[in-house]
């Protein structure tokens, strides 16, 4: 396979202005006829031959303005289509057969369920029929559904349904979208489905029918999804003034899909785990994450479909500024804090991890191989955070001046990160040149500061210093525009002081702007000696370096005004004391607790914190997976220990702290999925977690009793998770048994049920993966699966690390048989093993071991690009 590349954009030299289609379904053999109105670009030479992509399809015929072509006219390949000499403006008339049935990859055209649905982003319509499969060709489409009544009584597609009838015993609906896109953002659905219906007016008054469309049996699983598209439909208009374009949105739940959703034209399709709810199947953090999945392809009808994307290297256009809009949303909607610190812990975690890998790329990456690899972590979750400095430079007013003429200049174009940020640029007249560097340039930086008071001068001096490490292919760095948000915290106050910089007052908090590779920042007149408060609310996604005391620390988790840093201010004592214990484990000495995190959780737990959902955060210890993002050769079992030894040494020493929390926080209001209920759950189950890192009677009876109680999956989940990962079998086996059994025939909820058994930390998992691999409820061709089953697994540090190296081996062996069936699904499960380079040095023999394995086989070209890059 070869790469493709940036700089080898040429526009294209024919577009398509209409596109009708007619689909005959058939399980293995549907006939896609197509009529495509394609015009030369003005711009193309007049000799251009005419080359429409394609993949697995079986042409039956071609014709052109009429007539049937002949096959001297014509060149197939596996993946083009080309005539060499077309008219100036003329209508290509194909038909292919296609076969949805053996389509496991679930790219195109396939089969779920019985149901049949398509995914063409980036570049599944290929697989549907020829055609220039690119996001700059936007045309209008007319589609016509022909299928079994009784099979697939329900036909969708995109747009408004302008017709509907039988003929010969078989039955049809033709939809129309009047808004040219390019063709990744067709869909096509067709099935025995039921749906629920509501309504929206928008700010305008347009009536606009919303349906969400499911299997029968999940019909009473709707509503938080129907809601939260109100609220989504809403917010958008009031934030951003955009509002829905056409008289009908529809949502549709498909249970086999690679990823969350999918942003078609007015028929979004969901994974069903990103729609599905109900109190007794789906979690507090399934609510959210519905929540925010609903709105983030509700705003890409904005950001992505009305303005889409030129090329795929501008992926991040769409998707970074559609997160940042999500983001918000639910900010906006639930715990502010809460949602930065999640977003912001997950980022440090996974991103940071990326970056530093062999994978790592920048938010445009300027080569691929296959785009399908590119929906990543930089993409997607950096991308928004540098479009949230962007707001955050320029200030809100000027970003949504610069939003509104983006929307307004590129409506209906194919645009460019340029255009995006030109935008931002002409709104608010601020430079923007180095701050493009951050679309370009791969790697987390790193940010060193130091801090000094001069008690005669009254003058705080800070120094920051930046660094980008080299990455795969990028080995010079240049200084980035890093905006940091900070406060100087008196230390005898308490209190924020008052910023003066060159002799300008910056109020209490203000953004300073690192640009060069060192600089000193001056503050004057600072009355007292003051902790600084770096980088607010993670203001730009950096690594920061401040060499804080522990007595620093505690002192800012309980004094800075910004609620993100309080929290960050814990993670970072925890961390120092962790370091400690990570140390006394390799070293065979006696761990010893250090009491300044203890009197600082006490502090937590007297009732300093008003949130509580802000409260259960805090209280939470950093994951094993990001403490081993602070080591440069991560020691999976000493993390492990270490991490363990703080949580019971917590329980111990505020046992009755903990029990208090649990009893003032258990509640028996019906479930509902709001902030309040859900910052209280997730306080009650923190302290029933430490409770049962100690095993002691009073936490097993509160956790059995919370199980057996049944009041919601929240709390079940927590309660069965808690007692399969603690040593007391003759409990749990139980448990897992009857929650087994009640759930047999629901499929999300066997997913948790998978995932609870294959991330407890006793020895016995790698059997009990390769056990429940052959369970009735797993199969290997559902995504959802083997997500639930084998990534949740490779998340199991102790034990996918195993030193024997079985952990790999399966892991490998679950990638070899998927990049057969689903190399999308693939390539993303092998993301673990290209880190070994942060391994000791058997783990990484082992892990490099079965790259090499992988690599012996006929490769799809997903899973090709990530092991070449792991082994290069
Ligand atoms: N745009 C889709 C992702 C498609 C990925 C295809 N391999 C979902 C989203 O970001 O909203
Ligand atoms: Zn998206």
């Amino acid at each position: 396979p070869q790469p493709v590349y940036l700089s080898d954009y040429q526009p294209p030299d024919y577009l398509v202005t209409h596109t009708e289609l007619t689909f005959d379904l058939d399980p293995t053999a549907t006939r896609v006829k197509a009529r495509l109105h394609i015009e030369r670009n003005p711009a193309a030479a007049l000799s251009a031959p005419l080359v429409l992509d394609g993949e697995n399809l079986t042409l039956v015929s071609l014709g052109l303005d009429g007539t049937a072509l002949e096959e001297r006219d014509y060149v197939v390949s596996d993946t083009t289509l080309r005539i060499e000499h077309v008219p100036e403006r003329f209508c290509l008339e194909s038909e292919v057969e296609i076969d949805p049935n053996s389509n496991t990859a679930l790219e195109g055209l396939y089969r779920s369920s019985g149901m049949y649905c398509t995914q063409c982003e980036a570049e599944g319509f290929r697989r549907i029929t020829y055609y220039p499969d690119r996001p700059d060709v936007m045309a209008t489409f007319k589609v016509t559904v022909i299928g079994d009544p009784a099979r697939e009584p329900v036909l969708l597609a995109n747009g408004n349904r302008v017709e509907q009838g039988e003929r010969d015993g078989r039955h049809f609906a033709v939809w129309e979208d009047p808004h040219p896109k390019p063709c990744y953002l067709f869909a096509l659905v067709a099935g025995d489905l039921c749906k629920t219906s509501d309504r929206f007016t928008t700010q305008s008054g347009r009536e606009v029918a919303l349906e969400i469309w499911v299997e029968e049996e999940n019909l009473d699983k709707t509503g938080h999804a129907m809601a939260s598209l109100k609220r989504a439909m809403a917010w958008d208009e009031t934030t951003y003034g955009r509002e829905y374009d056409l008289d009908l949105f529809m949502i549709v739940a498909v249970n086999d899909f690679n990823m969350g959703a999918m942003e078609n034209k007015g028929l979004n399709i969901f994974n069903s785990a990103a729609v599905l709810t109900h109190p007794d199947t789906a979690t507090d953090a399934a609510f959210q994450n519905v929540e925010g999945i609903v709105a983030h392809e509700y705003f890409h009808n904005w950001s992505g479909n009305r303005v889409t994307c030129r090329d795929w290297f501008q992926l991040s256009l769409k998707e970074g500024f559609t997160v940042f809009r999500d983001q918000c949303f639910s900010a906006d909607t639930n715990s502010a804090p809460v949602k930065r610190i999640q977003d912001v812990s997950f980022f440090r975690t996974a991103q940071f991890a990326e970056d530093a890998g062999p994978t790592a790329h920048p938010v445009r990456p300027d080569h691929y191989i296959e785009i399908t690899n590119f929906y990543t972590l930089t993409i997607y979750e950096k991308g928004a955070e540098v479009v949230r400095m962007l707001c955050n430079l320029i200030g809100w007013e000027a970003f949504r001046r610069g939003a509104d003429r983006y929307f307004e200049r590129f409506d209906g174009c194919a645009a460019t990160i340029e255009d995006f940020v030109g935008c931002m640029e002409d709104a608010s007249g601020e430079r923007l040149d180095q701050f493009m560097r951050w679309y370009s340039q791969a790697g987390t930086p790193e940010v060193d500061a130091f801090g000094e008071y001069d008690y005669v001068h009254g003058e705080y001096r800070l120094t920051l210093r930046q660094r980008t490490p080299a990455t795969p292919g990028q080995n010079e760095k240049l200084p980035l525009h890093v905006p940091v948000r900070l406060g100087l915290v008196g230390t005898k106050s308490g209190q924020d002081l008052t910023l003066t910089l060159d002799g300008e007052s910056l109020g209490k908090e203000g953004v300073i702007h690192l640009r060069q590779a060192e600089q000193t920042f001056v503050f004057e007149n600072v009355a007292e000696a003051p902790v600084p408060s770096l980088l607010r609310g993670f203001s730009a996604p950096v690594l920061l370096h401040y060499p804080y005391s522990r007595e620093e620390l505690a002192f800012l988790l309980t004094h800075d005004s910004d609620g993100f840093n309080r929290w960050d201010a814990g993670q970072r004592l925890s961390m120092l004391a962790l370091d400690d214990l990570i140390a006394a484990h390799r070293n065979g000495v006696e761990k010893v607790m250090d009491t300044r995190v203890v009197e600082a959780f006490r502090t937590l737990l007297d009732g300093e914190v008003s949130d509580k959902a802000v409260l259960a955060e805090m209280l939470t210890l950093p994951t094993e997976a990001y403490i081993a993002e602070q080591q440069r050769i991560v020691d999976v079992d000493a993390i492990h220990a270490a991490r363990e030894f703080m949580r019971q040494s917590l329980a111990v020493a505020l046992r009755d702290e903990f029990i208090a929390t649990y009893e003032a926080n258990a509640s028996d209001e019906p479930y509902a999925p709001t902030p309040e209920q859900i910052a209280t759950r997730s306080l009650k189950n923190v302290a029933l977690a430490y409770l049962m890192a100690i095993e002691d009677a009073k936490g097993l009876e509160l956790c059995q009793a919370q199980f057996a109680a049944g009041r919601n999956m929240t709390d079940v989940r927590q309660a069965l998770t808690l007692l399969v990962h603690s040593d007391r079998q003759d409990l749990a086996a139980p448990a897992l048994k009857t929650f087994g059994e009640k759930w047999a025939h629901d499929s999300l909820v066997m997913d948790q049920w998978f995932t609870v058994q294959v991330t407890r930390p006793q020895p016995d998992v790698l059997e009990r993966v390769e056990y429940l691999m052959d369970h009735p409820a797993f199969s290997i061709k559902n995504p959802n699966k083997v997500r639930a089953l084998i990534g949740a697994f490779t998340q199991n540090r102790v034990n996918f690390h195993r030193l024997d190296g079985q952990g790999y081996r399966l892991l490998a062996d679950v990638v070899i048989e998927l990049n057969r069936l689903n190399p999308e699904i693939a390539a993303r499960l092998i993301t673990p093993l290209t880190r070994w380079q942060r391994f000791d040095e058997s783990r990484q023999a082992l892990m490099r071991q079965e790259l090499a394995r992988i690599k012996k086989e006929p490769l799809s070209s997903n899973v090709y690009e990530v092991v070449e890059k792991a082994l290069a």
